[in-house]
């Protein structure tokens, strides 16, 4: 039996071995190096390179539970899904995702493109660098990837196949559990709230019906409205950049679902990143330019989504019905809302829940660590509560002008 036909957990050792014997992309005498580089919290990454041939790729690789946690046992189908999804992005929207250039279905692994020349977008805003194009580039991304695979435009047989092929039951239960139930909700042995906001999170999100009823209206969206095809976990460690290119990645979490979800996950973690400046950079220039670089890049992120997507819409919309007066508004303000509230659960979960962000468990010192937790929170609950009112760029910035004038830093 070859050693690969049947599947195993890697070491990076192995993953070599099977570039080497199963993908036609190294010579088989090249001297491989490898190492396993993944920081995320479901899978194994390998990068396998051969110095001399100056060739290299990524090998991703599924396994049965999750790593942050055995408690988390998912289907392998994972990583079919991340392949196919892959392909169909880089059709939707070239260039904005790397290029993939085998799936396994023994072994759940997928090879693809090594990025190593860009960053990952979170640590890159952790050390305060700054990517002019990324708005331009995301906002194309998700244009093109959500409208395009909506009833609006797509043939509806075409639309329900897709549907059926990206059921996605283990990753979306993930997401019900830990985006939209457990940050409401006392989940003693999963929720990893921060010691002294305790009482804080007991009172503003356990304790606060209205908020936990807006929540349940927003699961339900997420469960029941199978609208586009979504990227589902587009947040700024999904995300690769460069000054000039921007790659997005990990699309396991994909399903048809709410637009929202995307643009939400975007604008929350943006706003990780401006509170991490905020609260962490000393007062002065750097930090005046560095948190306008992100307020700005929150505030095109809106309203180029918004102006990309009416034109996509006037030029790509097939749905005779969806042509109707007025009917184009009402669905784009839809899908603005659904990313208000989506802005507002990833802001609350990435806090309370199991799965933190470097932005806020970073910042060592307690007493802005409180601050920049509270900050989030009290922005989160009011994009959930406002959401259908926060339509720009510009209501997102007073939102965080109020935030940070509820909280000030306590400079002199
Ligand atoms: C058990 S997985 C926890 C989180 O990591 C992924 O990146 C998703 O964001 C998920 O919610
Ligand atoms: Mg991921």
């Amino acid at each position: 039996m070859a050693r690969f036909d049947a599947y195993f957990l890697m070491k990076p050792a192995d993953a070599a071995a099977y570039a080497k014997e199963k993908l036609a992309y190294f010579d088989r005498e090249a001297d491989l190096q490898f190492t396993e580089i993944g920081d995320g919290n479901l899978n194994y990454i390998f990068r396998i390179v051969d110095a001399r041939g100056r060739r290299s790729l990524v090998i991703k690789q599924a396994g049965h539970t999750a790593r942050i946690s055995d408690e988390f046992k998912l289907s392998l189908d994972r990583n079919r899904i991340e392949y196919d999804i892959l392909k169909l992005e880089r059709e939707l929207a070239p260039g904005l995702v790397p290029e993939v250039y085998g799936f396994d279905p023994v072994m759940n692994c997928c090879a693809m493109e090594d990025l190593s020349d860009h960053l990952i977008m979170r640590q890159a805003l952790l050390e305060r660098r700054e990517y002019p194009l990324f708005a331009e580039h995301i906002t194309t991304f998700m244009v093109n990837t959500l409208l395009l695979t909506s009833d609006a435009v797509l043939d509806h047989k075409r639309k329900k196949a897709l549907v059926g092929s990206f059921i996605n039951p283990d990753l979306c239960e993930i997401t019900e559990d830990l985006v939209y139930t457990e940050p409401f909700n006392d989940v003693k042995l999963r929720n990893l709230p921060f010691g002294p906001n305790l009482e804080f999170i007991k009172r503003e999100l356990y304790e606060d019906e209205a908020l936990l009823l807006e929540s349940a209206k927003l699961k339900f969206d997420f469960l029941t409205h199978a609208q586009c095809l979504v990227h589902g976990d587009l947040h700024t460690g999904s995300i690769f950049v460069r000054p000039d290119s921007t790659k997005v990645i990990d699309p396991e979490f994909a399903f048809y679902g709410p637009a929202g979800y995307d643009v939400g996950n975007v604008v929350a973690n943006l706003i990780f990143a401006w509170v991490n400046a905020d609260t962490t950079m000393p007062a002065g220039r750097a930090r005046e330019a560095f948190s306008g670089y992100l307020a700005r890049t929150l505030e095109e992120v809106v309203d180029l989504f918004i102006s990309k997507w009416r034109r996509l819409w006037d030029e790509k919309v097939t749905e005779t019905v969806a042509r109707y007066r007025g009917f184009a508004a009402w669905y784009l303000d839809g899908v603005l809302e659904d990313t208000a509230g989506v802005t507002g659960l990833e802001l609350c979960r990435r806090i309370v829940g199991i799965a933190h962000v470097k932005d806020i468990t970073s910042i060592a010192e307690p007493a802005r660590r409180l601050r920049a937790e509270r900050l989030c929170l009290s922005l989160a609950k009011r994009c959930i509560r406002e959401r259908a009112s926060l339509k720009t760029g510009r209501d997102y910035l007073e939102l965080l002008k109020w935030a940070a004038g509820n909280y000030p830093r306590g400079e002199a």
